[in-house]
C-alpha cells in the first residue's frame, strides 16, 4: 500500500508539472473518451461537458497544491455551513477565475461555436432560495480570491429551487431536475462517508469505574457521501471546496431486510434514507414544522462535524484543547444551528470530554449570521418532534438552556419573566425550541447583515441577549462579488473600465470609486450609454423569446427582480405602474417619461398573497401591453423563472433599480448591489443596505422616499389607509380602478384579496402610507431620465461609489473580526 501510495504521489507531482497539456487536445479526449461522443453525436451539452472535464483537470491540479500548502502550514480554517449556496453556472466563472478565455476560445473554434453560446448550456446550480444562498456563493468566491481556508458545506439537493412557468397569469411550479444530464464539476469521495443517527433512545450505561454514559441506541442510520466541487480563486492559483452531501442507505439495512426476504421493503428504505437529500425547501411559512427539513439540517451538520473532527483527530489525536484555535464553524442563519449540540454530543459522547471543557470548545468555535427582522421568520421547532428524531440532542439542548438560564439568574436576579423570554425552550401547550436563541447562547460571534439590521437586532429581536453579551453582537454589511457581478456578466463595461483603471479593480474593488472623475467627460458618458444600450437590447431579446413582450432599448428600464413577498412591495410597483397607466389613458401624457417595467421572481408555492401579486402583475401587463395607446410610453413584463444567469442579464441592462420594502424589514439586499456596480440607479425605502448605499452615492444620485424607522410605531399606532386613500388623488384613481375589475374583467373578485390588504389598518407593509411618497420619487426618477447625459453621469457615479459593497470587503471583515486566518500564500499572477 505504502509503495502505491508513494508512486501515486510521484505520478501527481509530475501530472502538475505537466502544464502544457494542450487545452485542445484534452477537449478532445474528454469528448472522445470521457464521454465516448463521437461527430454524430456533437451536442452543444456534450461539448460543454467535455470542455468543462477539461477546465476541472485544471482545477484539481490547484486544488491539490492549496490543500497541500495549508496542511504544511497547519493553518485555522473556516468551515461555512448553509442550507443553500446557489452557485448559478461555474463554466464561465472558472474561465474567468482562471484566466483561461483565450485558450478556450482558440480551442472552440474548429467546431464553429463560441463559450457565450455553450454556456448557455450548462444548468444552473439553484441549490438556494434567493439572497441567503447566493450571499453563500458569493463569500466562497470572496474566501478563495482572498486565499483564505474556507470550506463551504452543504446539501446535495437532487431538486433544486423549483422552476416556475406561468399560466394564465398565475405560477406553476416544476421540478428542477439539475443533475440529469449529470453534473461535471463535482467529484464524489464514497470512501469518506459518514454515518448519521436518527431516532431510537437514549441509554444510560455505567462503565467499571462507575460513570455513566449516555448511548444513543437502536437508531436508524444513514449514510452521507461527499460530492465535492472546486472553488476557484480569481487568479491566484487557489482553488478551495465546497463540499456537498448527499444521503444513501446504510448497507446493513438493505442486507437486513434481503435476508428476511423483503425486497420491496428493502427498496422502500432504501428511498427512505434518500429522501433525506432530494428536494430544497422553498421559503414557506406553511413548510414550518417538517420533520424531513429537521432531518436535512442535521443530516449536514452531524455529516460535516464528524468529518472535520475525524481529520483533526488524525492529526491531533483526541485532545481537542486547541480546537478552537484552529476551527471556526460560521453558521449561515440558524438552518445549521443543530451543529451546536451536535458538536457537543461528539465531544462528550465519544470523546469523553467533560461539559466544561465541551462547552468551551464549542461555544468559542461557533459563530452565528443571522438574516432576517421578521420575528415569524424565527425558526422554532417542536419540542416533541426533537425527542423523537433526535432524543440524546433534546438532552444537551436542555442541559445548555438550564446552564444559560443560570446564567440569566445571575445577571437578573429574581426576574423570572427574563428567564421565560430568554429560555431556549417556549413554553405552552407544544413547547417549542427557539433556534435562534439557542444560536447566540452557543456562539461566540452573533451579526447582522447591514448596519440598520444588526442595530434593530441589539435594541429589537434579540435586545436582551444583547445587555446579557454586547461585546458578541457585530455587522457585517453584505457584498457581492464584482467577478460574477460586473466582469463576467459586464464584460464590455469591464473593459471600459480598464481603459481608466489599473486591471486591478477587479481584485481590489475600492479603486473603482476613480471612475468617479470621469463622470462629466463627454466621451466617457457616450461609451458608457452604449454600452448600457447593447445590453438592454441583449434583455429586450430575452424579454421577447420569453414573455413575448417587446421592449424598447430607448426607454427607461425600471426593474424589480427578487423573491416575491409581501414586505418587499412588488404590489406598491404594480400600483405605481396602474397610475401611469391612468396618466396615459387620461390623455396626461406630456410629463411621462417612456419606460419598460420589469418584475421577476418566484412566490413560495404556498404563499398566497404572494403568488396574487404574479396573477395581478400579469394581469395589468396584459391589458397595458395590449393597449396601442399605452405602446409608445409604458410596456410591463413578468419575466418567467427568475434565477441566477437571468440576473446577469438583467443587471447590466437596468436604468432603474427598484428597492421599495417596507423601511424595517428587509435585513440587507444583495439585489440592490448588483445593480449599483452595474451603474443603475436605485429608487428605494431607506432600508438595510439601501441606506449605505444612499450614504455612499449620496442623495442626488439615489430617489428616496417612504416613511423612515423612527417614524414606523408612530405610524403603525393609527394608520388609517383609507383615509389617505381618500386624500390621494392618485391612489383614489388607482384603487378605483382595481375595484372597477378592468384588470380582471372576466375573473370577478379575484383582487379583492389584495385591494382588502392594501385598506386594512392592520397593513403591516404600509403601501398606502408610502405610495405618494413613491410616485413622487418615481416622477423625480422620470424626470432625471429626460436628460439622458445627466443620467448616465450619475450611473458612472453609482458604479464609482459600489467599491465598498463588494463581497471581498465583507469577507476581509468576517476575517478580521471573527475568523483571523491566515491567508495562505499563494501568488496573483497568470497562471
Ligand atoms: C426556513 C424553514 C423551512 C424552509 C426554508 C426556510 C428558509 C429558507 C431560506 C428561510 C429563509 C431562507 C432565506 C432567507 C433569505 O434569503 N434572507 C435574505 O438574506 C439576504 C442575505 O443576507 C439578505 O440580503 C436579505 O435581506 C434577506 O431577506
Amino acid at each position: 500500500m505504502k509503495k502505491i501510495m508513494d508512486d501515486l504521489k510521484e505520478s501527481e507531482m509530475n501530472l502538475s508539472r505537466l502544464k502544457d497539456y494542450s487545452f485542445e487536445d484534452d477537449l478532445l479526449h474528454h469528448f472522445h473518451y470521457t464521454l465516448g461522443r463521437d461527430h454524430f453525436s456533437a451536442s452543444h451539452y456534450y461539448l460543454f461537458q467535455a470542455l468543462a472535464y477539461t477546465i476541472r483537470d485544471r482545477l484539481v491540479t490547484r486544488c491539490r497544491q492549496t490543500i497541500e500548502q495549508r496542511y504544511l502550514q497547519s493553518s485555522k480554517q473556516v468551515a461555512y455551513l448553509s442550507l443553500e449556496f446557489l452557485m448559478g453556472r461555474a463554466l464561465t466563472n472558472a474561465v474567468l477565475n482562471l484566466d483561461l478565455a483565450s485558450d478556450v476560445e482558440q480551442s472552440l473554434r474548429s467546431y464553429g461555436i463560441k463559450l457565450e453560446e455553450l454556456a448557455q448550456a450548462e444548468n444552473d446550480a439553484g441549490l438556494g432560495n434567493g439572497g441567503l444562498g447566493r450571499l453563500a456563493a458569493c463569500f466562497l468566491d470572496s474566501c478563495a480570491t482572498l486565499s483564505l481556508p474556507v470550506t463551504g458545506y452543504g446539501i446535495r439537493y437532487e431538486y433544486g429551487m423549483f422552476n416556475q412557468s406561468v399560466n394564465n397569469g398565475y405560477q406553476v411550479e416544476h421540478p428542477d431536475n439539475w443533475l440529469r444530464k449529470g453534473h461535471p464539476w463535482e467529484i464524489s469521495a464514497p470512501e469518506q462517508f459518514q454515518r448519521i443517527k436518527f431516532y431510537g433512545q437514549v441509554r444510560i450505561q455505567i462503565d467499571k469505574h462507575g460513570r455513566q454514559h449516555r448511548v444513543w441506541d437502536n437508531s436508524q442510520d444513514v449514510l452521507a457521501i461527499p460530492y465535492d466541487i472546486p472553488v476557484p480563486g480569481y487568479k491566484n492559483e487557489v482553488v478551495n471546496t465546497l463540499r456537498l452531501w448527499k444521503s444513501e442507505a446504510t448497507d446493513e439495512f438493505n442486507l437486513n431486510e434481503f435476508n428476511a426476504g423483503s425486497y420491496s421493503e428493502a427498496v422502500a428504505t432504501k428511498n427512505l434514507a434518500e429522501q433525506i437529500t432530494m428536494v430544497l425547501y422553498p421559503n414557506d411559512a406553511s413548510e414550518s414544522g417538517k420533520e424531513l427539513r429537521l432531518k436535512q439540517q442535521y443530516f449536514l451538520c452531524s455529516a460535516t462535524l464528524q468529518d472535520i473532527i475525524s481529520h483533526w483527530v488524525d492529526n491531533h489525536g483526541a485532545n481537542f484543547h486547541d480546537f478552537n484555535n484552529f476551527q471556526v464553524f460560521q453558521l449561515n442563519d440558524t438552518h445549521p444551528s443543530i451543529a451546536i449540540p451536535e458538536l457537543m454530543r461528539i465531544l462528550l459522547d465519544e470523546y469523553e470530554l467533560t461539559w466544561h471543557e465541551a462547552w468551551r470548545v464549542v461555544s468559542q468555535s461557533m459563530a452565528y449570521t443571522n438574516h432576517t427582522l421578521l420575528p415569524e421568520a424565527l425558526e422554532k421547532w417542536p419540542v416533541e418532534l426533537f425527542n423523537y428524531l433526535l432524543p440524546r440532542i433534546l438532552e444537551i439542548i436542555y442541559e445548555i438552556n438550564a446552564r444559560f438560564l443560570t446564567e440569566v439568574s445571575y445577571h437578573w436576579p429574581g426576574d423570572i419573566e427574563k428567564q421565560r423570554n430568554m429560555s431556549i425552550i417556549e413554553e405552552g401547550e407544544k413547547p417549542t425550541i427557539r433556534m435562534a436563541y439557542l444560536a447566540i447562547v452557543g456562539s461566540f460571534s452573533v451579526n447582522g447583515v447591514a448596519q440598520l439590521h444588526t442595530q434593530l437586532l441589539s435594541s429589537g429581536l434579540f435586545k436582551d441577549f444583547y445587555l446579557l453579551w454586547p461585546q458578541r453582537f457585530n455587522n457585517k454589511t453584505n457584498g457581492v462579488t464584482p467577478r460574477r457581478w460586473l466582469a463576467h456578466c459586464n464584460p464590455a463595461l469591464a473593459r471600459l473600465i480598464s481603459t481608466k483603471i489599473d486591471h486591478d479593480w477587479i481584485l481590489d474593488f475600492s479603486q473603482i470609486s476613480l471612475l468617479g472623475q470621469y463622470s462629466q467627460d463627454s466621451e466617457f458618458i457616450e461609451q458608457w450609454a452604449t454600452i448600457k444600450r447593447a445590453n438592454k437590447d441583449k434583455l429586450s431579446q430575452l424579454v421577447k423569446s420569453t414573455c413575448d413582450v417587446q421592449f424598447d432599448s430607448a426607454m427607461m428600464f425600471d426593474v424589480q427582480v427578487k423573491r416575491i413577498h409581501e414586505y418587499k412591495r412588488q404590489l406598491l410597483n404594480i400600483l405605481h405602474v396602474i397610475h401611469l397607466y391612468e396618466c396615459i389613458r387620461n390623455g396626461e401624457v406630456e410629463h411621462i417619461v417612456p419606460r419598460c417595467v420589469l418584475f421577476g421572481g418566484k412566490a413560495a408555492p404556498g404563499y398566497f398573497m404572494a403568488k396574487l401579486v404574479i396573477k395581478l402583475i400579469n394581469n395589468v401587463a396584459k391589458v397595458i401591453n395590449d393597449d396601442q395607446v399605452a405602446k409608445p410610453f409604458l410596456r410591463v413584463a413578468f419575466l418567467p423563472n427568475y434565477n441566477v444567469s437571468a440576473m446577469e442579464i438583467i443587471c447590466p441592462a437596468t436604468d432603474l433599480s427598484e428597492q421599495i420594502s417596507t423601511t424595517g424589514k428587509e435585513a440587507s439586499g444583495t439585489g440592490n448591489m448588483k445593480f449599483m456596480m452595474n451603474g443603475a440607479l436605485t429608487i428605494g425605502t431607506l432600508d438595510g443596505a439601501n441606506i449605505e448605499i444612499f450614504d455612499a452615492v449620496g442623495d442626488g444620485n439615489y430617489f428616496s422616499f417612504g416613511a423612515q424607522i423612527n417614524d414606523i410605531s408612530t405610524i403603525r399606532e393609527n394608520y388609517n389607509p383609507q383615509s389617505i386613500i381618500k386624500e390621494s388623488a392618485n391612489l383614489s384613481r388607482v384603487v378605483q380602478l382595481l375595484e372597477s375589475g378592468y384588470f380582471n374583467l372576466f375573473e370577478p373578485e379575484i383582487f379583492t384579496p389584495l385591494i382588502k390588504s392594501i385598506k386594512d389598518p392592520n397593513d403591516q407593509w404600509l403601501t398606502a402610507y408610502d405610495f405618494d411618497d413613491y410616485v413622487a420619487a418615481q416622477t423625480k426618477a422620470s424626470e432625471l431620465y429626460k436628460n439622458k447625459t445627466q443620467w448616465h453621469s450619475r450611473s458612472i457615479l453609482n458604479t464609482a461609489a459600489s467599491g465598498y459593497f463588494s463581497s471581498d470587503r465583507t469577507i476581509a471583515e468576517y476575517n478580521k473580526d471573527i475568523w483571523q486566518l491566515v491567508p495562505s500564500h499563494q501568488k496573483h499572477s497568470k497562471t
